[in-house]
Formats: structure tokens, sequence, C-alpha cells
């Protein structure tokens, strides 16, 4: 059977705008009790990838798009150099001078907002203290990017303020570099660029080799995203997430050694892995495997979705969570237990682990009307199985970064 684009129903969309206007008068009115002055408030989304995983710092291509979930950012100058920040969420606070600017240790979200900050003074970009409200419902370590939403949020809100001019691409490196800086993960682009760059309706095809990209319509009649949380919060998540890239790097060398040319996992093909990486070492042959497959299966992915064939690229998620489960060694038993749980589902179209892995989301295509009742069941199936309770979330693309207020 093939299922076909549709344009979104409009009354979705005016659903969509209605709540987030709401978070960002929320995020206004807790800032307004606290500091002085009017904000601006910022909205930022997290993100989904349809298909194309770990494949960004390899310069492949991946598929992600924005989604109805956002971090907001109410924010305001000051006349000195001081930052108080305040996350409405957590009810916490913190406060630095700018002249004090480095990564925080004890506790991780600071660090989100301060990162874009040392972005703008490494510019040279004259800056002034601020007072932020952070309010977010992007779910934290379920590998929707919350961190990215944060990020892409502060960076836009400053150059707003600041007047800086600074392009949208420019605010997504900036964003990207901080995440390295102050969180300490070695990230490739593709968070920040979808939340940055995302347009409602469609998934965003990204060449992270030269940045071209295309908007590539994602309405699919009668199917929507489901999102399914295992809860699962890796502590592993960030130093296996460099360690995968140093595997990576590790076969482009051996490589380059005889084919002068590579210059990464995107310019490599499986006949150069069996000739100068399998016979050095198997683990690295079959990380990098992975990799090469998953560019070449996202290229097929996207010639799937143009002809409309959605049942092809149901298949190929669930061969990319195949794949980054026994090849690149990113999954958990809780998300293998998931994907395993709606293989044969008729109703599930694709399914896999999505993001840097190690706990957090599956991604589903799913049968709008079989969507409650998959939940009830695996829900308490997974309860039974794990001993945790899974959440799960019905998204939409949504647009990309901009000041709501
Ligand atoms: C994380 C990273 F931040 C991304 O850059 C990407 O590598 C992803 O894992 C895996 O595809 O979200």
């Amino acid at each position: 059977m093939m299922y076909f684009a549709r344009p979104t129903k409009l009354n979705i969309m005016d659903e969509i705008n209605k709540a987030q206007h709401e978070m960002a008068a929320r995020a206004e009115r807790k800032f307004k009790s606290l500091f002085e002055g009017d904000p601006i408030v910022v909205r930022s989304p997290g993100r989904i990838n349809i298909i194309g995983e770990h494949t960004d710092y390899n310069e492949g291509f991946v598929l992600p798009g924005a989604i109805d979930k956002a971090a907001y950012l109410a924010i305001a100058l000051r006349d000195d150099d001081e930052i108080h920040l305040m996350a409405a969420d957590l009810d916490e606070n913190f406060s630095i001078s700018i002249s004090e600017l480095k990564p925080v240790g004890d506790i991780s979200w600071p660090n989100y907002i301060l990162g874009p900050v040392a972005q703008f003074v490494k510019k040279g970009i004259a800056l002034k203290g601020f007072n932020a409200v952070l309010m977010s419902d992007v779910p934290i370590g379920a590998g929707l990017s919350s961190s990215a939403a944060v990020e892409c949020a502060t960076t836009y809100a400053l150059n707003e303020l600041l007047h800086a001019n600074l392009e949208r691409l420019e605010m997504v490196k900036m964003s990207q570099t901080s995440e390295h800086e102050y969180a300490g993960v070695m990230c490739g682009i593709m968070d920040q660029f979808a939340s940055m760059m995302g347009k409602s309706g469609h998934v965003i095809k990204l060449d992270c080799r030269s940045l071209e990209y295309d908007y590539v319509p994602f309405n699919l009649d009668g199917i929507k995203i489901l999102l399914l949380d295992t809860n699962v919060k890796h502590s592993l998540a960030s130093s296996e997430y460099n360690t995968r890239r140093k595997e990576c790097a590790q076969a482009v060398e051996w490589i380059k050694e005889h084919e002068p040319q590579v210059n990464s996992l995107r310019d490599v093909t499986e006949e150069m892995l069996d000739k100068y990486v399998l016979i050095k070492d198997k683990l690295v042959d079959m990380r990098s495997r992975f990799i090469v497959q998953e560019i070449n299966r996202l290229q097929l992915a996207c010639e799937d979705l143009k002809r409309g064939d959605i049942l092809a690229l149901g298949r190929k998620m669930f061969a990319t969570h195949d794949g980054l489960s026994k090849m690149y060694g990113v999954s958990c038993d809780e998300l293998d237990y998931m994907v395993e749980f709606v293989r044969n589902n008729d109703a599930v179209i694709g399914a896999r682990m999505m993001g840097g892995g190690f706990g957090g989301c599956t991604i589903n295509l799913v049968k709008e009307e079989a969507i409650p009742g998959l939940i009830k069941d695996i829900s308490a199936q997974y309860e039974k199985h794990t001993g945790k309770k899974p959440d799960a979330y019905v998204v939409s693309v949504s647009e990309g970064t901009d000041k709501i207020l």
C-alpha cells in the first residue's frame, strides 16, 4: 500500500500555535514576577530525525525536523555584566558575571545558556549582562535535543537583543560549538540545525559536509509520529558518543594512508573497509561499516519518500535500528525491547531508536487510529518487562527558532 503527502490541516496548526503562545506568555509572566523590564520571548524546538543517525559528524546526510515541543527563553538585557538565570521547571536559580564566564560543574542546565554567551564573547561582539527565565516542554534526556533547543534559543535571543545581525547558519554553528565547549559532547551539527532551521510540515535533508539542504514535505496521510520514551537516561551517553567519533576517525586515518582523497566516512566504500580496516580492527570496521551503510540508506529512503512509498521507508528505519544496535553499539535493552514490540505490527510502518542512543526515545511511524491501543499495550508490557514506566508523545513537525513575543 502507498501513502501520499497531503497538506497539514489548518486546525491542527492553530492548536499548536495556541499552545506555543500560552507557553511563551507563561515564560513572560514568570520573568515579570522576578525581574524588572520587558523581556522578549524566543522559542526554539526539539527535533526528531527520520533516518541518518550518527552520520552528521561523518559528513553524511541527516533527515531531521523540528517538533512542537520547545524551549522558551524570556530574556532582557541589564546595564551591568551580570547574568541572572531561572529555570522555571526546576525552580532553580543561577548567577554569574560575564567576566567570570566558565562552564559550571554541579548543575548542567546553565551551561546551555552560558555556552552561547561565550561564543558572542569569542566573536568580540559587545555584550551586556541579562536576566532570563527558561521554560521547556522538551523532555530532558529523551534524545529530543532539549539542550540544542536551549542553546539555539539563547543564541537567537542574544543576536536579537544585541543587534548582532548574525545569519541563522552562523547561529547554528555557534550553538553547536557551545555544546562542545560547555557540555563536553562533541556533537555533529544536526540538532542545532534542525532546531534553528525547522519548517512546519517538512523534514530537512541536510548534507552535513556542504551544509546544503532541502525541505522535504512530511505530511503522511493517516500516519503520525509517535515517540516512545524508555525513560532510560544513561550516563554513558556523552563518553561513548565521543568514543564513536574517535572510532570513525580511526577508520578514516587508516584508509587515508592508501587513498589520500578520503577525508571522512562520506568518501568511504565497503570495499575500502574490507581492504584497509577489517584487517586491522574488527570493532572499528563494524562501527564505520554501519556509517557507510547508513549514509547510503538515507539516500534510498529519500527516494522512497519522493515516490510516496512509506512502507519502504519504514523498512529502512527498522534496518537502521538493527545497525545502531548490533553494529554501532549505541542502543540498550529497553530501546531494543520497544522496537521488537512493534516490529510485526501492521499499524507500525517503521520504528527505531533515535538520537545519540543509550536511552531516550524510539521514533515510530504509526497509523493514527492504532495509536491509543498501541500506547496502552506497550506501556503495560514495557513496565512488566523493565520495571520502568514509559512515556508517549505524538508530535508534529514544526517551525524552527523564532521570537514569539
Ligand atoms: C546527538 C548529536 F548531538 C547529533 O549531532 C547526532 O550525532 C546524533 O546524536 C546522532 O545522530 O543527538
